[in-house]
């Protein structure tokens, strides 16, 4: 025999009320997000990393991932953050390529109630309110973790050619200026020289070519502010007859695969890590903005260094 059961008026529109506002709660999590990322280009090994690991998370996450590389250009990256108003993202990221000139388009997306998130890079804005936060390494720890690593290395004495990331960029300015801060206490060790081979390899090697030209022998130490400029820069000494890493020590930033590697054979005497592997970190940040949550300002990166005592161990692992 068959029973049917007639739920009630009442507990029927209760029903209906739940299994509403459960398909709406679904929705909502599940709704897809969607984010604008405008990248500086393609400069590095650092930043074809960073780009990977941070369009790799998105795909994972099923985030809508709109990516803009702006070739070296700010111009290009402002263009990016205004299509992405335009589109109405979730969230924007920037990193940013020069640290000044971004108030106005920051105020657009204040304006449109985008939150901005700087992933990388600094800028220098007269309103704090204007990006939400930023996540990236502490480039003046790294220039002073460099600089310490050379005193003690050097016995406080050596001649310093400096070789400058992009100019006016966050990492080039605090690596530039942590680094002098640091050595000035060593009355000995003095910079002798600095130009920009604009985070490029072939500027590097470019500007290690001129460097040799202008100053012959008259220098012990080479400061590269990334290992991209330092690995270009090996080659421009080898080619000159000389032995990097003997003749001229080279300190460097970012701990790419290839420069640890330079630093088992000897060619690089130290560099300073710069994760760029922080693709989750970001997402995670910006699903919390999303949601309305309160997220730490400014949040570093955990960066170590590497030098003949330990780069044999971390190569195995190294994944950028
Ligand atoms: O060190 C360099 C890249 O902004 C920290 O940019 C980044 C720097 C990195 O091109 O290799």
């Amino acid at each position: 025999m068959r029973v049917f059961l007639y739920p009630s008026m009442k507990s029927l529109a209760r029903l209906v009320t739940f299994a509403a506002v459960f398909a709406a709660a679904v929705s909502i999590s599940a709704k897809t997000l969607t984010v604008g990322f405008a990248q500086t280009g393609a400069e590095s090994a650092w930043r074809t990393a960073n780009t990977d690991s941070l369009r790799n998370e998105a795909e994972k996450r099923g985030i809508n991932l709109k990516f803009v590389d702006g070739q070296g250009k700010q111009e290009n990256q402002i263009r990016a953050v205004r299509s992405f108003i335009a589109q109405k993202v979730d969230a924007i990221l920037i990193a940013p390529i020069v640290e000044t000139g971004w108030e106005p388009v920051l105020r657009e997306a204040k304006r449109a109630k985008i939150p901005v998130i700087l992933m990388d890079r600094t800028v220098k804005v007269s309103d704090d309110s204007l990006f939400t936060c930023f996540v990236g390494s502490d480039f003046a720890e790294e220039g002073r973790m460099a600089a310490d690593w050379l005193a003690k290395h050097s016995n406080g004495k050596g001649r310093i050619l400096e070789l400058q990331g992009t100019p006016g960029s966050a990492p080039a300015n605090e690596r530039r200026r942590a680094f002098a801060e640091a050595i000035a206490k060593y009355p000995e060790l003095k910079i002798v020289d600095s130009q920009s081979g604009d985070f490029r390899r072939s500027g590097g090697k470019e500007v290690m070519e001129a460097f040799l030209k202008k100053h012959g022998r008259n220098f012990e130490i080479l400061y590269a502010h990334n290992d991209d400029m330092a690995l270009g820069a090996v080659q421009a000494i080898e080619e000159a007859g000389l032995k990097p890493g003997k003749d001229i020590t080279i300190v460097s930033i970012d701990a790419i695969k290839e420069a640890i590697q330079a630093v088992i054979d000897g060619k690089i005497n130290c560099t300073v890590e710069c994760n760029p592997l922080f693709g989750p970190k970001v997402y995670d940040l910006v699903a919390k903005i999303v949601a309305g949550e309160k997220v730490p300002r400014v949040q570093y990166n955990k960066d170590e260094l590497f030098d003949s005592t330990n780069a044999a161990a971390a190569i195995g692992s190294r994944q950028y």
